[in-house]
């Protein structure tokens, strides 16, 4: 699972992404840090179901922090895309090749229109962060229709003689942007396309990536700097972009998880409150800094980095977190870990799917499996709950 930070430069993107894969100090032993200079990993919060148990699991994939579930999410920062990235502007396309594995994509927009589209700070309002969403849909469209279309014209002549289906030899040539092959034929079938792909014009490859993009790479808005931008603001841009939208103060969210790795204060990343631990500590600007993040914690709820992570993955993405069991009575592994493993998957997938999320071992010799709450035997195809925690059979 790996999200992508997108948007243009000087947003808050590297400040979303500092704050996002900080980790929280217990958990700070934990690998959820910076994996290279812009891949790190976040994580997304569930309720550990060992306390449906009764005593505490042993994680092995997903640390449990007093009974919430951390499930790790790549983060990928990637470096500002400015207009025409696509025609190699700014190393527009190092970066977007950056973006090939990335399941979802969050924008991060200056919810102030404080900055325009190179990246310069201007007025605050006189910059229309809708423009943002429109550039950047569009440099993803030309994206994926520049992949698409390179020597369309030879092979589109040649697959039409040999009858290749069009599905196919779209896909092939998408490996790599990982797409799945049914979101190609989704989006090839539902294009107005002729049947001959030599006749397709450069506006058919364009339209066909844009549906693509959309389905494909589909995209959360982070309303950043909401610090500086009014309550009434982020409503009516929530009501204008036609996206899901997560006001979010970056800034803040990295201020409180630094603090809270100093040991100055107690915060839980997502929360709506923090306290301090070491008053003696702080000096009178950190002081000072802390209580107007607390004033706009009791206002906004939260600072939204965590909820907009959360968001892309379970409204934007629509994952559920299954918890593989080898005994389905003690919900161990084979050397007694409770709860080892929490995975993210699709809604809708089935036992066996998930049996290949596991091991492809597992998938390839699967039996059957079992729900470990109800100990209900349930087949290949039924489709896993969020929260199940599932034993799987298989031949060995
Ligand atoms: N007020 C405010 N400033 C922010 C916020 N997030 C980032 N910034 C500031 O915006 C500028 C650009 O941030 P940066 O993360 O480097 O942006 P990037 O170029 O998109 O990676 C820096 O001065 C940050 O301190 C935020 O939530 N609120
Ligand atoms: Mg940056």
């Amino acid at each position: 699972m790996e999200l992508g930070v997108v948007g243009k430069p000087n947003v808050g993107k590297s400040t979303f992404f500092a704050a996002a894969t900080l980790a929280p100090v217990q958990i700070a032993n934990y690998p959820f840090t910076t994996i290279d200079a812009n891949r790190g990993v976040a994580y997304v919060r569930k309720r550990c179901p060992h306390l449906e148990l009764g005593h505490p699991c042993k994680p092995k994939n997903a640390p449990c922090n007093g009974g919430t579930r951390l499930i790790p999410v790549e983060l990928l920062d990637v470096a500002g895309l400015v207009p025409n990235a696509h025609e190699g502007r700014g190393l527009g396309n190092k970066f977007l090749d950056d973006l090939r594995q990335a399941n979802a994509f969050v924008h991060v927009i200056d919810a102030t229109g404080g900055t325009d589209f190179e990246g310069n700070p201007v007025a605050l309002g006189t910059h229309d962060p809708l423009a943002d969403v429109q550039f950047l849909e569009d440099e993803l469209a030309h994206w994926i229709a520049g992949i698409l279309s390179r020597n369309w014209d030879k092979e589109a002549r040649r697959a039409d003689l040999e009858e290749a289906p069009s599905e196919k030899i779209v896909t092939a040539r998408l490996t790599g942007l990982g797409f799945t092959e049914m979101q190609v034929h989704s989006a090839v079938r539902d294009s107005p396309l002729d049947p001959k792909m030599a006749r397709w014009t450069s506006d058919d490859l364009f339209r066909l990536a844009r549906t693509l993009q959309r389905r494909g790479k589909p995209m959360i808005l982070a309303a950043n700097k909401a610090d500086l931008a009014s309550r009434e603001a982020l409503q009516s841009l929530s009501k204008a972009t036609g996206y899901l939208m997560v006001p979010t103060s970056a800034e803040y969210e990295l201020a409180l998880r630094r603090a809270a790795s100093a040991g100055l204060i107690d915060y839980a990343p997502g929360g709506s409150s923090f306290e301090i631990m070491r008053p003696e500590k702080l000096t009178a600007a950190q002081e000072k800094g802390l209580e107007k993040i607390r004033v706009f914690l009791q206002e906004r709820g939260s600072t939204g980095v965590q909820a907009c992570i959360e968001e892309a993955v379970f409204k934007l993405l629509d994952l559920i977190v299954v918890y593989p069991v080898e005994d389905e009575h003690h919900w161990t592994d084979k050397s007694g870990n409770v709860l080892p493993d929490a995975f993210l998957v699709p809604r809708g997938s089935t036992a066996l799917d998930v049996a290949f999320k596991v091991h492809t071992d597992l998938g390839n010799h699967f039996i059957r499996a079992i729900n470990a709450r109800t100990k209900m035997v349930v087949g290949r195809d039924h489709p896993v709950q969020d929260g199940d925690v599932i034993k799987i059979v298989a031949k060995v």
